[in-house]
């Protein structure tokens, strides 16, 4: 019986092997895929909260109304090139575990077009609407500019077309300024000219191929910018730099006639050990100094939030009083580990506080949720792929409708009103309006007893809060 077992065991395991070999056949010199890349994967549709098919939506229902809005139009989700397609589970310790059965091992051009539509298959099935990439994600680096140009153009053109087909966006394009060596001191605040010039050639092809595609938001992070060591750096110099690199793109967009949003992705550090976009409110502080604040707004990631020593919520509320919430990188980090894991979010009271902010920013459009996110080293198996975003999107479904209970109830509303009512009074008003001077407020004073201060009712607050969860 035992015996039985294990051949079938056997039989099935040479099933699926044959299976994926045969998937993996392709005419020899061409880019195409005979078929499907994801046999196996059917389109994921949403089956409501009984389910229990891990590749069904049991919370995300794309159509659905929330406030007013549909599901689909308060997310806007988008799949990242790099980690879906170019993460290969490599660390510091350890060799690459994902060999996904499309890919050949190379970094060649030919491999570059079919992770291409390998994207576009993936991106349907999964009922996203957007993609975001960086240029070397796409395509090949060359020797020369002009040889990675070429490739870009290439390969871009094959995801024009196929975008074409299959009626997906760019959320985002962005340049990798930070794994070739020429960018080991950062690219617009490299201690080299030439670097400078090389970063800026590379971003106006990523700024003009994300117009080409179409692409809705352009994005900054910078990686390298920033600093090892105060001794070697001068860092006035450097920020001098920056901006003046940021304000050449805004006139370069303006020249190529692309309307879409430039962003910038604040991040405290890694690989550097002082990157210079720290967090929100310094991002807004270094707009705001070289006046360049109409033109951009944030890319904010919950991960970095976290390293920079602040909750998700508060960076997205800092970026969205100033005006600047343009996008959202979801993933989150791990609370015993202090570096950039970009994982999958699954934190429903997070996710909760994440569309509280984006509801009262009555949306995000033209920006989206981006899933900056990866597989965790030891998940090898492609359907993997599909579920992690599933998670990831269910998880912030859940976080729109618990969050949409909080507003229609109103309660949390009003605890917030309340405990500011002191200030609806004719003083409070000169106060807030910067008429009421000290000596106004002195004379006050003097009229009054001893002020009458209330409780804040934080556990108030986080009892109406989790109800809703
Ligand atoms: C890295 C960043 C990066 C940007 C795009 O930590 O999140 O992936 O989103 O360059
Ligand atoms: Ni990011
Ligand atoms: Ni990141």
């Amino acid at each position: 019986m035992k015996m039985k077992a294990a051949k079938i065991l056997l039989l099935l395991v040479c099933l699926k092997a044959f299976c994926y070999a045969a998937q993996a056949s392709k005419s020899s010199d061409s880019d195409e895929w005979e078929g499907e890349f994801f046999t196996e994967i059917p389109k994921i549709k949403y089956e409501g909260r009984s389910s229990k098919n891990p590749l069904a939506f049991k919370w995300y229902n794309a159509e659905e109304e929330v406030l007013g809005k549909k599901m689909k139009d308060w997310f806007r989700f988008s799949v990242a090139f790099w980690h879906t397609f170019r993460g290969t589970g490599g660390d510091p310790f350890g060799a690459p575990t994902k060999h996904w059965p499309w890919e050949d091992g190379t970094n060649s051009l030919k491999m570059a077009k079919r992770r291409m539509r390998a994207n576009f298959e993936f991106i349907d099935k999964l009922g996203v609407d957007f993609w975001c990439f960086h240029d070397r994600d796409i395509a090949p680096d060359g020797l020369t500019l002009e040889e990675a140009n070429q490739n870009l153009d290439e390969a871009v053109a094959l995801a024009q077309e196929l975008q074409t087909k299959n009626k997906k966006k760019v959320l985002w394009g962005t340049a990798q300024l930070f794994m070739h060596s020429r960018y080991m001191h950062g690219g617009a605040t490299s201690s080299e000219l030439e670097v400078y010039a090389y970063a800026a050639a590379q971003v106006k092809k990523a700024m003009e191929v994300t117009h080409y595609l179409g692409g809705e938001n352009y994005v900054f992070w910078g990686g390298r910018e920033g600093y090892q060591s105060l001794l070697n750096t001068d860092m006035e110099r450097e920020l001098n730099h920056l901006a003046t690199f940021l304000q050449a793109a805004v006139r370069h967009k303006k020249k190529i006639g692309f309307n879409g949003t430039l962003l910038i992705e604040p991040k405290p550090q890694e690989p550097t050990k002082h990157q210079y976009d720290w967090d929100a409110a310094t991002t807004a502080n270094f707009l705001r100094k070289y006046g360049l604040t109409e033109e951009f707004k944030l890319n904010i990631e919950c991960n970095h939030a976290t390293l920079s020593g602040h909750s998700c919520h508060h960076e997205l509320e800092t970026a969205r009083i100033n005006g600047m919430l343009g996008n959202i990188d979801a993933n989150t980090g791990d609370p015993q580990v202090g570096w950039d894991t970009d994982q999958f979010l699954i934190d429903i009271p997070e996710a909760t506080m994440i569309m509280l902010t984006v509801i009262k920013n009555g949306g995000i459009a033209p920006g989206g949720f981006n899933f900056d996110a990866k597989l965790r080293r030891e998940s090898t198996d492609v359907e993997d792929l599909f579920i992690a975003h599933i998670v990831g999107m269910d998880t912030m479904a859940r976080g729109l409708k618990n969050a949409a209970k909080l507003i229609e109830d109103g309660s949390l509303a009003e605890l917030v009103r309340k405990r500011y009512q002191s200030f609806d009074t004719k003083l409070g008003a000169q106060i807030e309006n910067g008429e009421a001077d000290f000596e106004l407020l002195e004379k006050k004073v003097k009229e009054m007893d001893e002020p009458y201060v209330a409780s804040a009712k934080q556990e108030l607050a986080e009892l109406i809060f989790q109800s809703a969860l």
